[in-house]
């Protein structure tokens, strides 16, 4: 009889190194994010002093080769974040900035130097990075941005706000991108620079296990060392979006197999009308659908992580994954927290929580209808992101 929590045997693709991998994040999950995170979330932190513990393991930039990085498959990181965000979205999310938004634009579009200097470190979870795209008026389409870097003499100087930004008060670095002369530019800009200023956005009712901040720069000046040298258009934040949405189509199947899980459980043991709620064909209904999507998810993301392993992964083909497996990943939540009834409201079970903050990863790293748009674009042939005047 196949398991009820890998039903399709998706454990035999795996190999024994990739099964032991994603056992240790497992375990990280279990005994380190598992017993406080509720606590984490209701009080609106996330206690970034585990990131020397997430570096230790070699989980920042872990499919990043060299400069102190793991240097991974790609499927491993994949496991990784799905076992981190099996735990909460907001630790996978930490992750994923670290690694895929501040540690890949260095390590792609960098100098030697650059590398040299910040990647070790941040692999090491001893200097904290964020990225700086989105802006109060440009968020969907970040081209539209007006965070401007201008020369003086030999520096540049910028100016701008940038919001949303992950990790954004307890960053050492922020990857910003900003307009210049010469195109879209990225800067790595330390957070102690005069003109540089985080604010913690607060009264979120999602991602609550994470840091968020609106970023101010007044006239933050830098030596021209601080500029990516190896890009000047809007491919650089884009394919930081590309690396980031592959963890992400990963990661929401962690966040719905607890959902299963738990409503699994909680279905066989809840009594009501003298019988199991798991054996009305109602509740089974809904368990099933649940199974067969995070099954589902679970292979099409391990299928997009092979390709991505032979380097023949499209930024359209992320896009699917995103859209598919992030939608999928909220409707298993809230399915589940239906299962668990008034106790599904409650943050003694991880349900409502999952369901919360799937309700930002369905929006950041692209919406549902700008990754629906994209895969349009790529079956059609036409673009269709601007309305149209008719
Ligand atoms: P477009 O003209 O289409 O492309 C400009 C250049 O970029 C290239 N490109 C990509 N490269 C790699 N990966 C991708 N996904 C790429 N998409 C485009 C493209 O080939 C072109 O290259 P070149 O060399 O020809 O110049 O650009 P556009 O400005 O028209 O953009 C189109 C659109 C709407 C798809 C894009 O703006 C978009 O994806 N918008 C969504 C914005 C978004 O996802 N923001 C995310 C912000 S970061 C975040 O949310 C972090 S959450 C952190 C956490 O996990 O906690
Ligand atoms: P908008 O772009 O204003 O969209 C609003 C609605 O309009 C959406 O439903 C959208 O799909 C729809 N829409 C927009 N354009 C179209 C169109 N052409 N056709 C059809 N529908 C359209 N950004 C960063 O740069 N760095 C970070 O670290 C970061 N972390 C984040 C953390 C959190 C908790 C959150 C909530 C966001 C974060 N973001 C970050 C920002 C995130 O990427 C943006 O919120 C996202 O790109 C959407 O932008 P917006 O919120 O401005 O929505």
């Amino acid at each position: 009889m196949p398991s009820a929590t890998d039903f399709l045997d998706i454990d035999s693709l795996l190999s024994d190194e990739e099964k032991l991998l994603r056992e240790t994040v497992r375990k990280f999950t279990e005994d380190q994010i598992l017993p406080d995170v509720a606590e984490w979330w209701e009080q609106g932190t996330f206690p970034h002093e585990l990131s020397k513990e997430m570096g230790a393991m070699g989980l920042l930039g872990m499919h990043l080769e060299g400069y102190g990085c793991a240097g991974t498959s790609a499927v491993a990181y994949g496991l990784a974040c799905l076992e981190l965000e099996a735990g909460d979205s907001g630790t996978r999310s930490f992750v994923s900035v670290q690694g895929s938004l501040a540690m890949f634009p260095i390590w792609k579009f960098g100098s030697e130097e650059q590398k040299e200097q910040w990647l070790p470190q941040m692999a090491a979870g001893e200097v904290i990075g964020c990225f700086g795209l989105t802006e109060p008026d440009s968020g969907s389409d970040p081209a539209s941005m007006r965070t401007n870097a201008r020369r003086d003499g030999s520096d540049w100087v910028l100016n701008g706000t940038k919001m949303w930004i992950t990790n954004g008060n307890v960053a050492d670095i922020a990857v910003i991108w900003a307009r210049t002369d010469g195109g879209v530019r990225g800067f790595i800009v330390p957070t102690d620079s005069p003109g540089f200023k985080a604010n913690e956005i607060h009264r979120k009712a999602s991602l609550r296990a994470s840091i968020t901040s609106e970023l101010v720069l007044e006239d933050v000046r830098l030596p021209d060392d601080f500029v990516l040298p190896g890009v000047s258009s809007m491919r650089g934040p884009l394919s930081c979006l590309s690396e980031a949405r592959y963890g992400i189509l990963w990661g929401v199947m962690g966040a719905a197999r607890a959902c299963y899980e738990s409503a699994l459980e909680y279905a066989k043991s809840r009594q009501q009308f003298n019988s199991p709620i798991a054996g009305f064909q109602l509740t089974q209904q809904k368990l099933v659908d649940m199974m067969v999507a995070v099954s589902r998810g679970t292979l099409l993301a391990l299928h997009l992580g092979r390709l991505k392993d032979e380097h023949r992964l499209s930024p359209e083909q992320v896009s699917f994954g995103k859209l598919d497996n992030v939608r999928n990943a909220l409707e298993v939540a809230r399915t589940a927290r239906s299962i668990l009834g008034a106790n599904g409201i409650t943050l003694e079970y991880p349900v409502i929580r999952h369901m919360t903050n799937l309700e930002t990863v369905y929006t950041y790293e692209g919406t549902n209808e700008i990754h629906t748009l994209i895969l349009g674009q790529a079956i059609t042939g036409i673009p269709s992101f601007h309305a149209s005047k008719g």
